[in-house]
């Protein structure tokens, strides 16, 4: 039973922002239509045994020609704004030099059809899918990549900038680079410390700079997304406590410090004293910027021991497996507060103007059964979620927009199609949607009732 009165729209304002959020190569598939050159997921996900039972999303949803059916979806669902992400190497198969007219014809008639369907547009310019071209180059690890995002900075802005009133610069940066540059489990699959710095430096020096660029040529909003997680100490022994201090900083600070005009936070975390060397004189100032808002993305909370065989950090996490508590098909601990949490940590900064919550959602095991699917799982999920936003507000914390991950079930990285976390089921073999129940309950909220 309910222990709370059911949670209304209105309770959180008329100016909030309610959305779903989608990536360009979890959903899009055309991998290699009309001109797109090659990502770093596309070679990634074409070597055997990185990708769970060896998937791949060269057609995924095949949103790329079916999006005309999917915004219908959304209107259907009563939903006002929807963000997606831009597929670099489908407006410039090289990462840089020639335009491919055919990827800029995509995106416009993508956008064309969310304004004619009265939903709002919100523009990723980077959800993991780096140019192969540039990735042979160095990728992020080049200090040019700072220019070539620049560069693809302003064709976006120039070309979709009239019809784009939000943009945000980056997805994600900590996952991105510590599973892509540190880890090798993601795109582009480099390891080691030193790749590591390269990444998180040149990543966040392109986010201030990408986003000056979106902010002289156009009149959007300017904002840039992280994953946050909210973490605790396994025990209240000083080593624990400290231990959770280092990954705390490094997963919630490392990048947002820098862009906020703090620096990098390396008192917290000494290994990141190492960043110095590859920073020049002036990038300090450099890496500000004034964001209109920041997208936060929140699915769970970390539990942190001291563990000084763990090179760099000293900690390791206590997976969520052993501590006994709900989990999501990812493993993750369903635990509502962390949003709270998460949202009262940002709202300490002095300079955020606006946060968003630019994703929060859950995988689970879902079953089409007689064209339904019964996700009371999700549902509960999302409106818990949404209580700790309300309660976050209601204690004085900016926060303006909740989007839910996701629209369609799509491809998540590693695991393949194996989590669905779509509003939408999608049977892969006749790419036929079905709205689960979280979706009509979604609408409904969405609809006042
Ligand atoms: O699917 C991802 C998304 O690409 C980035 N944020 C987390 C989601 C769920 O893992």
């Amino acid at each position: 039973m309910e222990k709370h009165a059911p949670l209304q729209r209105q309770q959180f304002g008329t100016d909030f922002h309610w959305g779903v959020s989608t990536a360009a190569f979890q959903t899009e598939g055309a991998w290699d239509t009309d001109g797109k050159g090659p990502s770093i997921w596309d070679t990634f996900t074409a070597g055997k045994g990185r990708i769970k039972d060896n998937h791949h999303a060269r057609t995924s949803c095949n949103f790329y020609h079916r999006y005309p059916d999917d915004v219908a979806l959304l209107r259907e669902m009563h939903i006002p704004n929807f963000r997606f992400s831009l597929s670099w190497s489908r407006i410039l198969p090289e990462g840089k030099g020639t335009i491919n007219a055919k990827g800029i014809a995509y995106y416009d008639r993508l956008i064309d059809t969310l304004l004619e369907s009265g939903i709002t547009p919100w523009a990723t310019l980077y959800h993991w899918d780096l140019p192969q071209a540039l990735e042979n180059l160095g990728g992020w690890t080049n200090r040019s990549s700072i220019g070539w995002f620049t560069d693809y900075a302003g064709i976006c802005a120039r070309h979709f900038g009239d019809r784009i009133p939000q943009w945000m610069v980056m997805n994600e940066p900590s996952v991105f680079t510590g599973a892509g540059y540190f880890l090798g489990i993601h795109a582009p699959g480099r390891r080691g410390l030193n790749n590591y710095l390269k990444a998180i430096h040149h990543v966040t020096m392109a986010t201030a700079a990408g986003a000056r660029v979106l902010k002289d040529t156009g009149n959007g909003a300017v904002g840039t997304t992280f994953s946050f997680t909210h973490i605790e100490p396994h025990s209240h022994k000083r080593s624990d406590i400290a231990a959770a201090k280092r990954v705390d900083t490094l997963l919630n600070r490392t990048f947002i410090e820098p862009l906020l005009g703090l620096g990098y936070p390396i008192d917290d975390l000494p290994v990141l004293r190492k960043i110095n060397s590859v920073m020049r004189p002036g990038d300090e100032k450099q890496l500000a910027f004034d964001f209109d808002f920041i997208g936060a993305q929140a699915y769970t909370r970390e539990i942190v021991r001291a563990r000084w065989l763990t090179p760099y950090i000293g900690a390791a996490l206590v997976p969520a497996a052993k501590r006994h508590v709900e989990t999501t098909d990812m493993g993750w601990e369903v635990y509502p507060p962390a949003l709270y949490q998460v949202l009262k940590a940002l709202g300490r900064y002095e300079n955020i103007p606006q946060i968003m919550v630019t994703e929060n959602g859950a995988a689970f095991p879902d079953t089409l059964v007689n064209g339904r699917v019964y996700d009371g799982r999700r549902r509960n999920y999302l409106n818990d979620h949404l209580r700790q936003v309300l309660k976050a507000k209601q204690e004085g914390v900016n926060v303006n927009g909740y989007f839910v991950w996701t629209l369609t079930d799509n491809f998540e990285w590693a695991e393949g199609y194996h989590p669905r976390f779509g509003l939408v089921h999608v049977d892969f073999e006749t790419q036929q949607r079905t709205i689960k129940q979280s979706g009509l309950w979604y609408r409904d909220f969405l609809n006042g009732h």
